[in-house]
This record gives C-alpha cells, structure tokens and sequence, in this order.
C-alpha cells in the first residue's frame, strides 16, 4: 500500500468510527476489508468517484423492532429483533438470524457486512443480509421457542421475500427455529415460497444445506493445503464450537483422513486425544440438537477426553485449525501459539472468528489462513442453490449438490488466489477474498448510476 493510500485509509476509517460509535465489530470487519481495497483501488478512479466503498459500509437499512412473547410461567417477555439489508446490488439480500443473547446493532451491522462480499465470492446472485435477536433460547422449552419465532416473524415478514430478503440460520437458528419462522410466514401471508433457506427437507429445504458450512470449510482447507501439493490425511486437527458448523467440519476431516482432538461450547472445550470417529460425532449431534446439552457430557461418555473449563482449544498441538464458534474467538497470544506448536492451515468456519491482530500473526508466519468470508460460502452457497431449487419447484439429489458444493468452493479458492497470490508464492487469501468479493459488487453500483 502506498504512503498516500495509507492516509486515505484513516480518513476513511474515522469517518466509519466517527459515523457508527461504540460499533466495535463493524468497524473491525469494515477496517479487515478495507485496507485491502483501497490498494486495489488506487488506479481505479471511477470506484473512488462514486464513493463505493462508502456506500457498501452502509446498509441499506437496518430495521430493528420489539419482540414480545409469553414464558411458560406467563411472564410477558420483551426482546429486541432486526434485520440489515447491507446491500442488494447483485441480488436479494441473503444471510442468516442470529439468536444469541449478545446479539446487538454492531454484530448484526458486521455479519451483514461481511455477508456481502462472501455471497458474491459464491458466484451466485444474492446480496448481503443478517438479522436475529438478543433472545437466548438456551433452556427454553420449545413451545417458548415457538411463541418466540412466531412473534418474530410477526414483525420479520412485512421485510422480506423470496425476491426481496431470504434469511436463513445462524447461531441459535437451526432446523428448530427455521421450521417455527417459515410456518408462522406462511401462515400470516397464505403464500408458501421459498422465504427462508435451511428449511426441512418435507418442505423445501435441500439435501447438503446443514452440512455445507463444515464440508465447504474443509473442502476450503483441502484446496489450500493442495495448492502446496498437501493434503488433510494423516493431520490433526483443533475444532472450536460443537454446533452445525463445527460437527460438519470435523465430520469432513474425518472423511478425508484427518485426526479430530477437541470441540467446545461456551463453557469450556474437550481434548480427546484418541481422536472422534463418526461415532462419537452423532453422539455430539445428538448430544447438541436433540438432548440440547453441554459439551463437558462428552468426558462422561467417552474415557481419556479432558475437558478444560472457561478455556479454548488453540493451545493443542495441531497442523489443522478450523475456529467454528463465533467471532474473536481466537486472538493475537493464541494464533501465536498455534504458529509455535507446528499449525500449517487455518480455514474458518465461524465469520470473522480470529482477531486483526491474530490475523497478522498468521500471515506473517506465512501460515494458509483462509478468511470466513470465503471459507465458509459453503453455507450461504448452498442456501442459493435452495433457492434455486424452489423457484423451479423441484428437488436436486445430494449427489448433484455435494459436487456443487465442492465445485463452488474450488472456485472460491481460485478466485482468491487469483487476486491474493503474492510475489514469494504466498498465497494472502484475505485479500484475495475481499478483492474478488468486492469486484462484482463494486461493477454493478456503478452500471446503477447513484442510487
Ligand atoms: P450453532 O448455534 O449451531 O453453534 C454455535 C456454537 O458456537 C456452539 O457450540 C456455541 O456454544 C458456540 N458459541 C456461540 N457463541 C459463543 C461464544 N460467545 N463463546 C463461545 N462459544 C460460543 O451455530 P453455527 O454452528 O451455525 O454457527 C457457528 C459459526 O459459524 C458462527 O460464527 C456463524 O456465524 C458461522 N456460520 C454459520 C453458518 C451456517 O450455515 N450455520 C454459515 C456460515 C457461517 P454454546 O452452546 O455454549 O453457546
Ligand atoms: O453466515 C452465513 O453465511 C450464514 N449464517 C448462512 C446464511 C445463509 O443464508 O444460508
């Protein structure tokens, strides 16, 4: 980056601080892409001209509301819902609801953001969206879960649409939730259409939508260790989270010959030093969807796994880290102790889960690091491929969608090598991600003129 760039960027980013105050998350998310944009866009005067890049730290709007609904002991419960529309320029918006009680304007500002540039690395028409809810629904029964959703939808439903708004799960959102969101649309509207993506498979989900996230991830991982002529066989691997993302993703090292060693949850991860096997994997399925249960219970079940409390897993030795939790869950002091203990690739399944400055370590000790936004497409991807699916009213096999998937995430990872190959051999996949992802976007804003 130049020296004059370098100014711009500040100005640039003071004008993000100063415009959306105490919003750490987005400004960090804004700041990850914007510093590769801006050299970028050095010699590209008609992106400066129609201040693009302005204009995609923007949401379009950002729709926040009051949910209320009543607890099985008749107390009248208030919670906060939103939706933010960052931006439809190549598509509906697209992206996850978030229940979670840290849910607020900040983290669904950034999760929108970055959305964006991951649904256009896709290849496929959608822009960028996310939504949710400060609710927590840990420990709630599931007709409090239904009330909930239905009340959410109440409010969601005047914004969205399957031309307008597709959401589709997130933390806190799974088969549960989507099911509860998508009856109570169908039933204020009378229109059954495709609103939401990760429905079930009775009434239009598609096959490959819950494993997509944690397979593309890896297949993510897979292309980068192939780019260097390596492969996931016979590594080990260190798993963060133990919800959709994260049991897909260790189900796919597993399917490619890796070894898995720990999980986590909110409460602390386990260390199982013999490895998971698919076994153990529906076991935490099961233990995390249907029991709705704590990750610690794994110890109980199987000897020889430790479980550490308040901890996470990044001191364990590993070639493989796959962060598949929630965002700055993996900071400066433990990427370099991942650097230290040998860890070759990083390929994250959580967005925006390694801190700027955990980031940093790893580009500079020139470990394959892949960024969210591209390594978790799988996801998103497959929720367009849903779509696809309802439109034409018809259902695609897996067969055909899991070599989508794979083939959409082959490409995913050569777009960035493309825009991110470095003069060494080193590949910079977040550059190459916020380039690729920002181009398309970028292309048509300006075929729109000002609007
Ligand atoms: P789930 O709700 O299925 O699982 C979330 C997991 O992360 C749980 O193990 C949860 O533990 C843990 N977790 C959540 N918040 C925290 C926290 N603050 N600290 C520590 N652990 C936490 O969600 P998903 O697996 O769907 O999502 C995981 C990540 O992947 C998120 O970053 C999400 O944005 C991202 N993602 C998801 C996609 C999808 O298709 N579902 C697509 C692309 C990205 P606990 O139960 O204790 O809260
Ligand atoms: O972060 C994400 O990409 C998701 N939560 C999935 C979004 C989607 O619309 O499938």
């Amino acid at each position: 980056m130049s020296a004059s760039d370098h100014v711009n960027l500040e100005k640039f980013m003071e004008g993000v601080e100063k415009r959306n105050q105490g919003q750490t998350e987005f400004i960090q998310a804004v700041r990850e892409v914007a510093q590769d944009i801006f050299e970028f866009i050095e010699d590209k005067v008609e992106y400066h001209e129609a201040q693009i890049l302005r204009r995609i730290a923007e949401p379009d709007r950002v729709v926040s509301f009051r949910v209320c609904w009543e607890d099985d002991n008749h107390n009248i419960r208030v919670q906060r819902g939103w939706r933010v529309q960052n931006n439809n320029a190549i598509g509906p918006y697209k992206g996850g609801l978030r229940f979670h009680p840290s849910v607020n304007e900040s983290i669904l500002k950034f999760l929108a953001f970055e959305q964006t540039f991951k649904n256009s690395l896709t290849g496929l028409p959608m822009g960028g969206g996310k939504g949710g809810s400060n609710f927590n629904p840990r420990g709630k029964s599931d007709s409090e879960v239904m009330r909930f959703c239905q009340s959410f939808m109440t409010e969601l439903y005047r914004h969205v649409g399957p031309d307008t708004d597709v959401p589709a799960g997130d933390i806190g959102v799974g088969a549960r939730e989507i099911g509860y969101l998508f009856g109570q649309y169908k039933r204020i509207t009378n229109r059954w259409e495709g609103v939401l993506t990760g429905k079930g498979l009775e009434y239009g989900g598609s096959q490959v939508r819950s494993e997509a996230t944690g397979y593309g991830a890896v297949y993510f991982m897979a292309n980068m260790l192939k780019h260097k002529g390596d492969s996931i066989e016979g590594k080990n691997a260190v798993i963060s989270g133990s919800g959709n993302v994260a049991t897909h993703a260790a189900e796919m090292i597993l399917n490619q010959g890796g070894k898995v060693l720990t999980l986590s949850d909110s409460g602390g991860f386990i260390h199982d030093p013999d490895g998971m096997t698919q076994e153990k994997l529906n076991w935490v399925k099961h233990l995390k969807t249907v029991k709705r249960g704590r990750i610690q219970e794994y110890c109980d079940e199987f000897s020889g796994a430790t479980f550490h409390k308040g901890e996470r897993p990044w001191g364990v030795a590993c070639e493989l880290a796959l962060p598949c939790a929630t965002q700055n869950e993996l900071n400066e002091e433990e990427a370099r102790a991942l650097v230290k203990n040998g860890v070759m690739a990083v390929a994250e399944g959580a967005n925006m889960p390694t801190t700027l400055e955990g980031v940093h370590v790893f580009q500079e000790a020139k470990i394959m690091y892949g960024p969210g936004k591209a390594a978790n497409a799988g996801g998103v991807a497959v929720s367009g491929l849903e779509m696809s699916q309802n439109a034409e009213r018809i259902s695609w096999d897996s067969d055909r969608l899991g070599k989508l998937l794979e083939g959409i995430m082959a490409e995913i990872h050569e777009s960035c090598v493309t825009y991110g190959d470095q003069s060494d051999g080193y590949v910079d996949y977040v550059k190459g991600a916020n380039i690729a992802g920002f181009k398309k976007v970028a292309d048509a804003m300006l075929a729109y003129g000002v609007v």
